[in-house]
């Protein structure tokens, strides 16, 4: 059995033991699809860990890659992955594996006060209030199917929300709260173009969810939700019996692909596991589009609902608006090759990956006959990525190995051949995605490879019984020498997905331009600086800059209504200051040329001096201001 590491009390490793032991969905999975996919042999030797003339140990050497990236030289890529249940974006340089920045999306994060000013504080309560969310599925803008560097779309599981974050400055800009979907989990746009993006509902839930149908789950349902992406806003969405699980783009705007775990419309994990098959959900696009043009909706919450249905009037004619395609029971990721011919589907609980050819989705009767390939990759296979030179890359959690195989060697071999397979490599530990360098576009760069581990147990120094992440770099660039693991990379908990960007793609501002802002900016002229009071209301606008705020001090009496509008008038980039305000639960960033304003009741009286939170200077820590709460008689 494969040597995989098990645990001593301290949840350090210690020795191994058989994966069976370890991984309750391998228990799990039916013996009855092994032998399906003919391939009982073949699954048992990998795991056996030796997958005889497969196994990386006997692939050439490597060449010895150099992924340094010394002092004052920056990365080749930017990598963004999804936080996870931390609600944020993650942006990381690629080779150095070095984490850059985070982008705050569903939570609030006090370093880059978001959340804290006006105008995030009223997004994220306008999205629903919630103080987290769970991102899994960062998806970057592309154009002509290539990255454009403009936007990355994200999801949030946890609320059924998909959130915009502007590329210019690295921040969300936009949240949309989808009324008729729970549980959005995939996440991608509509290529080449970017023309929409989609929110994939996994949560069946009554539609509407306003307390009908509770203990009657025949009448759940999901959706599959598309937004327009500039501006943002809520287009339609696409009702489905099933559940919908990962997404992906087809590269010609014509099909938008899920896979569906629960086809059986189940309530538990038995009801959810109980088929044999369950299916990849291929919607076209254009017709749906045109049923919306036709008025063939009912609009639910404010939203024009297409019954995608496999029974709906819509899918029983020559064009149907949704194809159910039938795969192994219980698929997680689907992915679409570079060239567009192909959509693979992973098949978690069963040993393959189904090719579909997407073109015949418009040419065949029976949905199932654009079917065109079965490789059995071995146990677990979760996610596929591209190396842009006809290799498939495909993560296997039960395993814990990554996969590398050919692409049309798949199409040509039996149904369930394990021959399209190159080469296995050990990952640490239960990968979940992985994502080659611009693998969801039509050109990837096909250096380097990132495996987004769920388990890192022995390999980093122990931290308590909350672990890290791993996630771990691979270069992928050299076919003789096959995959070589480069660096280990503690995570936070916890990143899903990701997409890597080639640093030239993007144009990132390094200090704002005012005319991008909703708020006026503030100079230094008198006129521009006051405290004015109207009734209960006081409104402060000010600047700042290294070493002071305008007013020594703000005089106001408890219970006013406080607005602070603040200019950071500095030119000079990375000279960045806050309105930190003690006991009042304020801090709101601004960068050079910036203008955020924070609105708050003066209820407790006494004096708080208000700080800049960023070190800006060696006058930094005299760099403040009293707010002077006067209390009531
Ligand atoms: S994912 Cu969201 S459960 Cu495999 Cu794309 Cu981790
Ligand atoms: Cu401004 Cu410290
Ligand atoms: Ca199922």
């Amino acid at each position: 059995m494969t040597d995989t590491h098990a645990s001593d009390t301290n949840g350090r490793s210690t020795e191994t033991t058989a994966v069976d032991d370890r991984d309750p969905l391998f228990a799990r999975i039916p013996r009855r699809d092994f032998m399906k996919a003919g391939a009982a042999a073949g699954a048992m030797s990998s795991l056996a860990g030796c997958t005889g003339l497969l196994d990386s140990d006997d692939m050439p050497a490597a060449a010895d890659v150099d992924a340094s990236v010394p002092p004052g030289e920056l990365d080749d890529y930017y990598a963004f992955l999804s936080g996870g249940h931390s609600g944020d974006i993650r942006v990381y340089g690629v080779p150095s594996m070095r984490q850059i920045m985070r982008i705050p999306v569903f939570n609030v994060e006090s370093a880059r006060g978001y959340g804290f000013d006006d105008e995030t504080h009223d997004m994220l309560q306008d999205a629903g209030g919630y103080t987290w969310g769970d991102t899994h599925h960062p998806r970057v803008s592309q154009t002509d199917n290539e990255y454009d560097g403009e936007w990355l779309f994200v999801n949030d599981k946890a609320n059924g929300r998909m959130a915009r974050v502007d590329l210019e400055y690295f921040e969300t800009d936009a949240i949309i709260d989808l009324p008729n979907q729970q549980g959005t989990h995939g996440a991608c746009a509509l290529m080449p173009d970017t023309r929409l993006i989609f929110g994939v509902g996994e949560l069946r839930v009554p539609i509407p969810n306003d307390g009908r149908d509770l203990e009657d789950p025949s009448e759940y349902g999901s959706t599959l939700s598309a937004m327009s992406a500039d501006p943002f806003d809520h287009e339609w969405d696409v009702r489905v019996d099933c559940n919908l699980d990962n997404g992906d783009s087809g590269k010609n705007g014509e099909w938008f692909f899920t896979t569906s775990y629960n086809s059986e419309e189940g309530v538990t994990e038995a009801e959810m596991t109980a088929a044999d098959t369950d299916y990849v959900v291929a919607f076209n696009i254009p017709r749906i589009e045109a049923a919306v043009d036709a008025g063939e909706y009912e609009t639910i919450n404010g939203v024009p609902v297409v019954d995608g249905t496999e029974d709906s009037p819509l899918n029983t004619g020559s064009e149907p608006l949704v194809r159910y395609i039938d795969v192994p029971t219980n698929p997680h990721g689907v992915s679409v090759t570079p060239d567009g011919q192909y959509a693979i589907a992973s098949g978690k609980l069963d040993p393959t990956c189904t090719i579909i050819e997407i073109d015949q989705l418009t040419e065949v009767d029976d949905p199932n006959d654009a079917i065109v390939g079965r490789v059995n990759v071995g146990n677990g296979p979760l996610h596929t990525a591209y190396d842009g030179r006809g290799h498939a890359y495909t993560t296997l959690f039960v395993d814990s190995e990554v996969v590398k195989w050919d692409i049309d060697a798949a199409v040509e071999a039996e149904m369930g051949s394990a021959d399209p397979v190159i080469q296995k490599h050990e990952v640490h530990y239960s990968p979940g995605h992985l994502i080659a360098a611009e693998s969801y576009t039509g050109d990837p760069q096909g250096d380097w490879l990132i495996v987004l581990n769920k388990l890192s147990k022995d390999r980093f120094l122990p931290v308590g019984p909350v672990f890290p992440e791993n996630d771990q770099l691979f270069y992928i660039g050299d076919d003789d020498a096959g995959m070589e693991l480069v660096k280990d990379t503690p995570a936070y908990p916890e990143p899903h997905d990701a997409s890597i960007v080639r640093a030239d793609r993007l144009d990132p501002a390094s200090v704002y331009d005012p005319d991008d802002l909703t708020l006026d900016f503030i100079s230094t002229d008198d006129e521009d600086n006051f405290i004015e009071r109207d009734g209960d209301r006081v409104h402060v606008e000010m600047h700042s800059q290294r070493n002071y705020f305008s007013f020594e001090d703000i005089a106001v009496q408890e219970g006013d209504a406080v607005t602070i509008r603040t200019t950071n008038i500095e030119q000079t980039e990375d000279m960045l200051h806050s309105v930190a305000i003690p006991e009042y639960d304020i801090n709101v960033k601004i960068a050079p040329q910036e203008t955020r304003e924070v609105t708050f009741t003066a209820d407790k009286p006494g004096v708080y001096w208000i700080y800049c939170a960023f070190f800006c200077s060696a006058l930094h820590l005299e760099m403040r201001s009293r707010l002077l709460v006067e209390p009531a008689d």
